[in-house]
């Protein structure tokens, strides 16, 4: 029984108002998994992997309309515009509250209501913060229960009194008598509507059961409403895997990293290091949430207790430590199902001659369509990994922060920032360059995709970056994390100059090298790059002249990027654009004359 007067007289309010035929309260306990696992088998709403190849492990297909998420139909809803900024979709929430409460009215009919309170980070610890998503997708149950720390320890706090953000979700697909269920329940993609709400802190969501549209401690919650209460307290949501780094005198490093998608972040984050001697372990892949404590230091902690990680290019070879996470005890999404009921999708290894595809319909090897969606997903549990460091539910102290993107010219393999402020510069410029091949050599156009975030600012981009700002002066210089840039997909005649993987490793040793001020570095109009002479090369076969083309610094290809940047700029803040970016990109103009 539910005391705490709040939560009961809002699952009550939801019960009646989307009137599902039962409500179950989500214990947390693996029996109560085991269970419902069993029952989406038995309703064909899941397969259940072969328990020899592939122990407890599920395999969900979703509707071809619903796999991913959608950023036209995610929405900031404040009362006033501004507050959302110039890169959010938002919908004033005196509309966009009674139009989806009349979508929600029955949604739930003839489904079972489930009520998830859960914990984004280790349960009880200062930086983490509660959540209860009510949803009536067994799916999200299901995963929830594996990507956020769930139940009765968690409604504990919140019968102490602890806040938590209400997250309501409903896949918009009521059941009248009688009517049949269909594999995987979505509304058309019109009437989807992932919403936040960050003057209410709450999230609902309408219409989707897939992933970041679904998972509400995921995306909704922990980057786009945590974000809002950050700023408001003094702390950073972001889109950054945590990696710990041992070097073989032992001494023990913290990074955080933010790409942009298909730059290898979960890659990034379970690295096997090509260097002699030194090692890596993962604490997250996805989620930081940064806080500078007492100490002056810049903590982190991974809010999420799984992975949620794309399938497609993860092998044996890509990232073995992947591939160890997800023997077992794994939700698949849209891969293909083999035989002899096991998963497989693209690049996981030679196809075999027949598969069920992602549609569920038979597939021979030699045919032209792909079995497994790209955006195929496996959800597993952090203790999954073998790597998992064993810290993983304390804050670290970061040494630095490392900013990416996918840039076939311009960029160097590596720069470290000026300071801070020109930190905050490099991250608001970030992004992936899209070329066509033909054109390698030219400067293609940038996707701009700042700290990452672009989709999950839950509030003014403007007001983000004086927040970034604000951050560094809660401390002294010399105890914030330093900041890089990491480009590992430079090219010449449309091949990569850098082996990437584990060989990033003697990038990231620099790069804690420079954390200790230490001396091998040059100055350049970008920022500080590596002495090539005193970079680690040791057992790596690369030209001396493959390194200065990765560390080139073509004017040419820089005068068209500020020219970019400023365009980009313009297109953003117009004419208010945070008076820091216009500082530091001035400052870089004055570096290059
Ligand atoms: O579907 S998620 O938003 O959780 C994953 C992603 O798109 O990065
Ligand atoms: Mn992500």
């Amino acid at each position: 029984m539910i005391k705490n007067t709040l939560l009961k007289a809002w699952i009550e309010e939801i019960e009646a108002h989307t009137t599902p035929k039962e409500v179950i309260i989500w214990t947390g306990l693996q029996e109560q998994y085991d269970d419902l696992a069993e029952e989406v088998v038995a309703c064909k709403k899941a397969i259940r992997l072969n328990p020899n190849l592939r122990p407890r492990s599920l395999l969900f297909r979703s509707d071809p309309s619903d796999v991913a998420r959608v950023e036209k139909r995610t929405f900031i809803s404040t009362s006033k515009q501004s507050d959302a900024g110039p890169t959010n979709n938002w919908i004033d929430k005196e509309e966009l509250i009674p139009l989806m409460w009349n979508l929600y009215k029955g949604s739930m009919k003839g489904r079972t209501m489930y009520v998830i309170p859960f914990s984004m980070g280790p349960i009880g610890l200062g930086m983490s913060r509660i959540g209860v998503e009510i949803t009536d997708s067994p799916y999200v149950a299901l995963n929830m229960h594996i990507m956020t720390r769930t139940g009765n320890k968690v409604l504990e706090l919140i019968e102490q009194g602890f806040d938590f953000v209400k997250c309501l979700h409903s896949v918009g697909y009521p059941l009248e008598p009688g009517q049949a269920d269909v594999e995987w329940p979505c509304a058309p993609i019109e009437n989807k509507y992932i919403s936040q709400f960050p003057e209410e802190r709450m999230i609902w969501s309408y219409g989707s059961g897939y992933g970041g549209n679904a998972l509400l401690g995921k995306k909704c919650f922990a980057l786009r409403i945590a974000s809002a209460i950050a700023k408001d307290e003094g702390w950073l949501a972001e889109h950054m895997l945590i990696l710990k780094l041992i070097s073989p005198e032992n001494e023990v490093k913290y990074l955080t990293a933010a790409f942009p998608s298909a730059c290898g972040k979960t890659n990034l984050a379970m690295i096997n290091p090509s260097l002699k001697g030194w090692k890596a372990e993962t604490l997250g892949d996805d989620i930081a949430w940064l806080e500078i404590k007492d100490d002056g230091l810049m903590y982190a902690i991974n809010p999420e207790a799984g992975f949620f990680g794309v399938t497609s290019g993860t092998s044996y070879k890509t990232n073995p430590i992947a591939m160890e996470s997800i023997q077992h005890d794994t939700i698949f999404t849209n891969v293909a199902l083999t035989d002899d009921g096991d998963v497989w999708w693209d690049d996981l290894c030679d196809a075999p001659d027949h598969l069920i595809d992602w549609h569920g319909e038979d597939w021979y090897k030699g045919s032209k369509k792909r079995p497994d969606h790209p955006n195929a997903r496996f959800t597993s549990p952090l203790t999954n990994c073998p790597a998992l460091a064993k810290e993983y539910e304390t804050p670290v102290p970061i040494s630095a922060i490392l900013f990416g993107g996918r840039r076939p010219s311009t960029m160097p393999l590596v720069y470290q920032s000026y300071d801070f402020e020109h930190g905050i510069f490099v991250g608001s410029v970030m992004g992936s360059e899209v070329t066509a091949a033909t054109l390698d050599g030219s400067i293609g156009r940038v996707r701009r995709d700042p700290f990452a975030m672009l989709p999950f600012i839950g509030y003014n981009i403007k007001d983000y970056i004086n927040h970034w700002l604000d951050m560094s002066h809660k401390t002294t210089p010399e105890k914030l994390p330093k900041i890089f840039f990491v480009n590992w997909f430079r090219k010449e005649n449309g091949k990569y100059l850098w082996p990437g993987f584990g060989e990033n490793s003697r990038i990231l040793k620099w790069i804690l090298e420079r954390t200790d001020y230490q001396n091998n570095y040059l100055e350049t109009a970008i920022g500080i790059i590596p002495d090539i002479k005193k970079l680690d090369m040791e057992g790596l076969d690369i030209d001396h002249s493959i390194l200065n083309k990765l560390f080139e610094i073509n004017k040419e290809e820089w005068f068209q990027e500020i020219e970019s940047i400023k365009k980009y700029y313009y297109e953003v803040y117009q004419d208010s654009m945070p008076s820091i970016l216009k500082e530091q990109l001035s400052k870089l103009i004055q570096r290059f004359s």
